[in-house]
């Protein structure tokens, strides 16, 4: 009875051992990750340079297959997007939502799909270079933000060169 505990015991062992060893192989050749990263403090803009953490509002990032690039505003992110030589079909686009943190401290643990965010444009919050597009994962947030501060409710696809020059940059006051 103790020796077929025994055997059973090694048994288990030595197939757990497997089972380990074939995850290990396997998280060693999908290393490659889709999902969104942090910001860090000293990231500078992929368009324009400027350290990111320094503006308030919400911020882009796209994750490709060869590198995360990481923008100052979301206005930024899209107007990069909207030159059809970034279009590379395993981008992923990432906004913050602004229903889920301070204006001031966009939270990187709620970063969202870009594509299907609520964008209110018109608003009189501060960001960073271009256009104010302030984004949402919930369209109730979006449209609340559009009323109690003016401004009006768009989607990914309704933004496109025009929206985003239709108001003078607001410039965050560096000095
Ligand atoms: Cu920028």
């Amino acid at each position: 009875m103790n020796r077929f505990y025994q055997n059973t015991a090694r048994v288990c062992a030595v197939l757990l051992l497997g089972l380990l060893l074939g995850a290990c192989d396997k998280a060693e050749t999908a290393s490659y990750s889709d999902a969104p990263t942090a910001f860090h403090p000293s990231d500078e803009c992929h368009v324009c340079g400027m350290i990111i953490s320094e503006f308030p509002g919400p911020k882009g990032q796209v994750v490709e297959r060869n590198g995360v690039k990481k923008f100052c505003s979301t206005a930024e992110m899209l107007g990069w997007w909207l030159q059809p030589e970034n279009h590379h079909d395993d981008a992923k686009l990432y906004v913050h939502d602004m229903g889920r943190s301070p204006w001031d401290a966009p939270n990187d643990a709620y970063l969202i799909d870009a594509k299907t965010a609520f964008y209110v444009i018109g608003t009189n919050l501060k960001g960073a270079m271009g256009v104010v597009l302030a984004s949402f994962s919930d369209q109730q947030a979006a449209e609340k933000l559009a009323t109690i501060n003016g401004g009006r409710v768009l989607r990914f696809a309704d933004i496109d060169q025009a929206v985003l020059q239709q108001q003078p940059a607001m410039h965050h006051d560096m000095h």
